[in-house]
């Protein structure tokens, strides 16, 4: 049909169960909250939500520690309840895509219990245990995400297993056979429950060193990305072990043989230094993943040069094997992109500028929950923190429990129509006056913004599935050309606190219906307000 696959350009809502809103008034998220609110995000014009895990877990890294996959966390509901959320999704035209954590298991799942317990037996290998070295100390120089050595010691076994994030996230051993063809139908058990895909977590992780090379030192590249976690300063995590060699690949294309069989689709995380290798590797072909996204726009650093670099590095890794990327500005992992990028502002110009260039660049794309409320990031009193992750580097790091705060429904004071009782995490007081319900019907607000904007990008072909360019524009304005045959669109976004010039490069049609205030060229001088955007199409 020439019509791109449903998810190339789609927009994906990412929903973090626990914070998205309370049925039956415990302060956690469940699933019934998610069925309850997807008219609303039918509404904003998502094709698709991912959902964070809801699987069964000790909840030592809120759900990304899994001790039964096939299961639903009672704190979350039951299968039953996922099985109405996703009969309620596909009612509204929503594609539902959930996240499958294969690289490590918690260590309170069975499969772990047996295989710490002896060097033999049915799951000795199944997870990653090697030697001491001679003086007793770990096997490599390998650093968990979460600090620390990424080794833990068993006494039973005397033998150290790995871990890349917390000591209770012991990594599965892909090496060995069986855990692949296991860990293939913990993801086929959900296909049969009709889920649409998978955002796989931590992927470029799957597979370690088998020899146990220690690391070289850490590069500066590293230390950059650790801006996305700035109280890690462990540099390089596990060792440039070439996370595309032939068996991470082979996996990859035995999980696309899974897919293939129900027509689910995948979106890949690959946290890592030099990602854009991995990204292209992973995705290129059409027989691996089909999607993937890295951290390129999660981090500090912010500037119309800096959005123009990621992805043009990005198309450049992408175009040799014809694979897609996914951008994300904000997720459960980073501090809120209105806050990390808006140097205090509270103006909803700069997250609607944001969105919007979000929906213009070529891929699909995540939003985050609360990103179409513009919510900023959650100031939590050390005393309420709860993320292991930020309390290790406290006060280096806060953490991630700010972008993680209750979804405010309504301006209710204190818990916001989120839930009848203190939930897990304080609803922020300052996102209350940003309710939906405070929103919905101003026409000015982000949220309104969000939907015109989605609706106006779906009728755009270019902006799907065009492609890509970015014309000279002086900083802080980002200017971008998306073209198919049909459409020649020029989009010109004003990333700055102050009004901008730009020159235009040819006379072009302004166009309306995108949410933008009309910005008439004077000419070919258009003048954008502080966060102001503008759309035209060209010769
Ligand atoms: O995050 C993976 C992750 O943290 C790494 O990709 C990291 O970002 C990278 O090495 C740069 O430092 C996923 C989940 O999103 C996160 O919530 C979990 O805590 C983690 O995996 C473990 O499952
Ligand atoms: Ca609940």
């Amino acid at each position: 049909t020439g019509e791109p696959a449903w998810w190339r350009g789609a927009g994906i809502y990412q929903i973090y169960p626990r914070s998205f809103q309370d049925t039956n008034e415990d302060g956690v998220g469940d699933l019934p909250g998610i069925t309850a609110h997807l008219p609303y995000i039918a509404d904003l014009g998502a094709e698709a939500i991912w959902v964070s895990p809801f699987f069964t877990s000790p909840m030592r890294d809120f759900g990304y520690d899994v001790s039964d996959y096939r299961n639903v966390d009672p704190i979350f509901g039951t299968l039953k309840d996922f099985d109405e959320l996703v009969a309620t999704a596909h009612r509204l035209g929503l594609k539902v895509l959930i996240d499958q954590v294969l690289s490590h298991t918690s260590d309170q799942h069975p499969w772990f219990k047996e295989s710490r317990k002896a060097r033999t037996g049915p799951r000795s290998d199944w997870y990653v245990w090697a030697d001491p070295r001679p003086d007793g100390t770990p096997p490599s120089n390998w650093m968990s995400v979460f600090g620390g050595s990424a080794w833990a010691w068993e006494p039973r076994r005397r033998q150290y297993y790995l871990h890349n994030f917390l000591e209770t996230q012991p990594d599965l051993n892909f090496h060995t056979p069986a855990v692949q063809d296991q860990l293939l139908e913990e993801s086929r058990f959900w296909l049969e429950r009709g889920v649409d895909g998978f955002r796989v977590d931590a992927c470029n992780f799957h597979f370690h060193d088998p020899l146990f090379r220690n690391n070289p030192p850490a590069r500066g590249k590293h230390l950059e990305l650790s801006s996305v976690r700035p109280g890690n300063p462990y540099g390089m995590q596990t060792h440039r072990y070439d996370k595309t060699r032939p068996e991470n690949i082979a996996f990859l294309k035995r999980f696309r043989g899974l897919l293939d069989a129900y027509g689910a689709v995948s979106v890949g995380e690959v946290g890592d230094e030099d990602a854009l290798p991995i990204m292209a590797a992973y995705t290129a072909g059409g027989d691996k993943l089909h999607m993937a996204y890295g951290m390129y726009l999660l981090t500090d650093e912010f500037s119309a040069a800096r959005v123009r670099k990621a992805v043009l590095d990005f198309e450049r890794a992408l175009k040799a094997g014809g694979g897609w990327g996914c951008w994300s500005l904000s997720n459960h992992d980073v501090e809120r992109v209105a806050s990390r990028w808006g140097g205090g502002t509270d103006d909803p110009a700069f997250p609607k500028v944001l969105l919007a260039m979000l929906g213009t660049l070529r891929g699909s794309f995540c939003l985050y929950q609360g990103e179409e409320l513009g919510l900023t990031e959650a100031v939590v009193p050390r005393n309420r923190l709860v993320d292991p992750y930020g309390i290790t580097f406290w006060p280096d790091f806060k953490g991630r429990d700010g972008c993680r705060t209750p979804i405010p429904w309504t301006p209710e004071v204190p818990y916001g129509g989120f839930s009848g009782v203190e939930p897990w995490l304080p609803m922020a007081q300052e996102h209350l006056p940003k309710a939906v319900s405070v929103q919905d019907p101003d026409p000015a607000s982000v949220l309104n913004f969000c939907r015109t904007f989605l609706a106006w990008r779906r009728r755009q072909p270019a902006l799907r599935a065009g492609s890509i360019a970015f014309p000279k524009a002086p900083e802080p304005v980002l200017a971008i050309r998306r073209e198919t045959p049909g459409q020649r669109l020029l989009a010109v976004f004003n990333l700055g606190p102050e009004p901008a010039e730009y020159q235009l490069p040819a006379r072009v049609l302004p166009l309306q219906g995108h949410g933008f205030a009309a910005a008439v060229p004077d000419g070919r001088i258009l003048r954008l307000p502080p966060w102001g955007g503008f759309f035209g199409q060209e010769p």
